[in-house]
């Protein structure tokens, strides 16, 4: 714009002709909403109580039968702020994860005993408990890998897997599956967890041009932790929705949050994400 020697320097007029014409088309940010994991094992199902057990939590819902009452935890709160998004901010993409495992899947701590475990673990199968981490002997060649142990989710094809029928399902949205390997844990929409296999969202982001990813959804410090992460290393601005996620431990929550404002993400409320069209 500025000539270094001095005899052109353009005026206001054809520095305003020149964005209209040319500079805001480049820079015009292409938007892409990724909805994390908005599946009923996560909201209401097998890993809801995980999620949420204090603080940036999920609602603690009575029910009450001839039995008794009974309390039980759900995420159904971050439904609200994505589907506000979905109406009022048109984004240029919109993304759902679904967390989509084989029944032999090595996050089950029922299939614990199914893969040998690594000389380095200090836990035998059967001593095992769900949320605890093992370390499997891949190939039972000395490879080792951590795995954390889960209770049984998203199980592809059941219910727990369905996305939560009250999240709005955007028009031409794009659907990526993860987790799918029997023998490999994918946290991340963009990686699994030994970052060996990619999913589709990259190629698919990069096809439409995408500049700005928008993460929302649970948990807030596994799978939409593990996902912004990896958005700002493809080199994405990355943008967290803080009321749009709910997750398992507030110190985690607290290291994300951190982690992504400390390399040049943004963490924002869904009422600050406005007028994008
Ligand atoms: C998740 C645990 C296991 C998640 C997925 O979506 O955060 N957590 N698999
Ligand atoms: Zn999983």
């Amino acid at each position: 714009i500025f000539d270094t020697n001095k005899d052109h320097v353009i005026d206001k007029e054809e520095f305003r002709y020149c964005w209209q014409k040319w500079i805001k088309q480049v820079v015009r940010p292409v938007t892409a909403l990724v909805i994390v994991d908005v599946q009923n094992d996560f909201i209401s199902g097998s890993l809801a109580l995980y999620n949420c057990p204090a603080g940036h939590h999920g609602e603690e819902v009575e029910s009450f039968s001839s039995e008794g009452s009974t309390k039980t935890v759900n995420n159904s709160q971050v439904i609200p702020p994505i589907n506000r998004m979905l109406d009022e901010n048109r984004f240029d993409v919109v993304v759902y994860s679904l967390d989509w495992h084989p029944d032999n899947h090595v996050s089950f701590i029922d299939n614990v005993h199914m893969r040998p475990l690594h000389s380095s673990c200090k836990l035998t199968s059967e001593e095992t408990q769900v949320y605890d981490t093992v370390i499997f002997d891949v190939n039972n060649d000395g490879t080792p890998m951590e795995q954390k142990l889960w209770p049984r989710h998203c199980v592809q094809n059941t219910w727990g897997a369905e996305l939560h029928e009250d999240l709005k399902v955007a028009e031409d949205a794009i659907l990526v599956y993860k987790g799918t390997d029997p023998d490999t844990d994918s946290y991340s929409v963009f990686w699994d967890n030994n970052k060996k296999f990619h999913t589709t969202l990259n190629e698919e982001l990069q096809k439409r041009g995408v500049t700005d990813v928008f993460v929302c959804g649970v948990a807030y410090d596994v799978c939409v932790a593990a996902t912004t992460k990896h958005a700002i290393e493809e080199g994405y601005r990355t943008i967290l929705i803080d009321d749009g996620c709910r997750g398992v431990s507030e110190e985690d929550i607290m290291i994300t949050r951190e982690h992504i404002t400390a390399n040049q993400g943004l963490v924002v409320h869904s009422s600050q994400v406005k007028n994008l069209a």
